[in-house]
């Protein structure tokens, strides 16, 4: 019989690869998805027929047990998160609900009914913060710097103390971060690809950008959704890094990015402070060594790779006048 699997955030970047993955491993998937006005699903809009929707939300303890009987998940994948850092430091509140204590009602849900399932927990390199430790392991200390990073640290602790306490299958993916075409747009990698895109195409020919120098392990989401479902194969639920192993700053990134479509950056990017942040995460660079030897996991796309597949991506997307 086909494996089930639920995924919460199925509508975001990992969940429509994850999906992807797992649909083409056999599983029938799951996801939980918000009621909006408009639904909007366009990550996941040519998986229509194949995934199954379900409303729900991390916010209400009882649609997610509701959500647990009804579906009988194997595996449940905890991708649903306020994932965007500066909107931590705006609503401080919200995202410790989601990104904290969401995690807390999803796992108290799986306790009380459904305790033989395998949970995955998407925490973040952003735990690391003002790190301790170069590179970051499975046993670097956290010092997390942002309220989201705070919250992700709840939220890996809870699911440890979970496996411990009650014995779930439950593990921890702590990733770094990962990329696509199909990346939101606020985040710097997109920012980046999608506004050269509309400077080579004429729309507008300013770039306003935050700090520069801070580095960042970056690697592509499609590699990075492999490692979270290899982590629920294992005989044991265990914690893992996963990285590429490879640091580059953000000025790297806007050159890359630029010099993809012949264009020298410094004509078009320049300092906002609104992009600042209040305290900033300087230095990432994983050391994924035990996800390699346990999970057999390894990325297969390297950052300049990565940055030319999102502008390619993009260009194509504003020639045909998509976001
Ligand atoms: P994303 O694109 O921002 O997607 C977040 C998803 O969470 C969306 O589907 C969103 O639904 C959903 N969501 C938010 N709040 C919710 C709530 N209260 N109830 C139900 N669903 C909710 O994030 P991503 O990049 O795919 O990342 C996936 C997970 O990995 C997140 O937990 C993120 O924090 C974590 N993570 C990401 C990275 C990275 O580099 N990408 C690295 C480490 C960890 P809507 O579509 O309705 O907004
Ligand atoms: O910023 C700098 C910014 O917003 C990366 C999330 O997926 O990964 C992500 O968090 C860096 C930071 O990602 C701009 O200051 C400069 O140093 O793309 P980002 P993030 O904050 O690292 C982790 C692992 C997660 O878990 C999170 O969910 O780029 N930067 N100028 C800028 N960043 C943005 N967004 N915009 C700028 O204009």
């Amino acid at each position: 019989m086909a494996k089930r699997a639920l995924i919460t955030g199925i509508t975001g970047q990992d969940g429509s690869y994850l999906a992807e993955l797992l649909l083409k491993k056999g599983y029938e998937v799951h996801g939980m998805v918000r009621r909006s006005s408009e639904e909007k699903f366009e990550r996941i809009a040519h998986l229509q027929g194949k995934v199954t929707l379900h409303q729900g939300d991390l916010l209400d303890q009882f649609s997610l047990a509701a959500l647990l009987s009804l579906t009988q998940p194997d595996e449940v994948y905890n991708l649903a998160a306020q994932s965007f850092v500066p909107t931590s430091w705006n609503q401080p509140v919200l995202t410790g609900e989601f990104t904290a204590l969401g995690v807390t009602k999803m796992l108290e849900a799986i306790r009380h009914t459904r305790p033989q399932v395998r949970f995955y927990q998407a925490s973040s390199s952003e735990m690391f913060g003002k790190v301790l430790e170069v590179p970051q392991t499975e046993d670097t200390p956290f010092y997390p710097r942002s309220p989201y990073g705070v919250a992700k640290a709840y939220g890996h602790h809870i699911t440890v103390n979970y496996r411990e306490s009650f014995k779930l299958f439950a593990v921890s993916g702590i990733l770094f971060n990962h990329e696509s075409p199909r990346r939101g747009l606020e985040f710097v990698t997109r920012k980046v690809t999608y506004n050269v895109a509309r400077i080579k195409h004429g729309l507008q020919d300013k770039l306003p950008m935050g700090n520069l120098d801070a580095k960042r392990d970056w690697g592509f989401a499609g590699d990075y959704v492999d490692a979270m479902w290899r982590m629920l194969q294992q005989d044991e639920p265990d914690d893992y890094v996963v990285s590429t192993n490879e640091t580059h700053t953000v000025k790297e990134l806007v050159e890359i990015a630029f010099a993809r479509v012949g264009l020298d950056y410094t004509k078009y990017v320049f300092t906002d402070p609104a992009f600042v942040r209040p305290a900033e995460v300087d230095l990432l660079i994983g050391d994924a060594a035990k996800a390699k030897k346990k999970l057999g996991w390894e990325p297969t796309v390297r950052f300049k790779e990565l940055v030319e597949m999102m502008v390619d991506a993009d260009m194509e997307r504003v020639k045909a006048g998509q976001r």
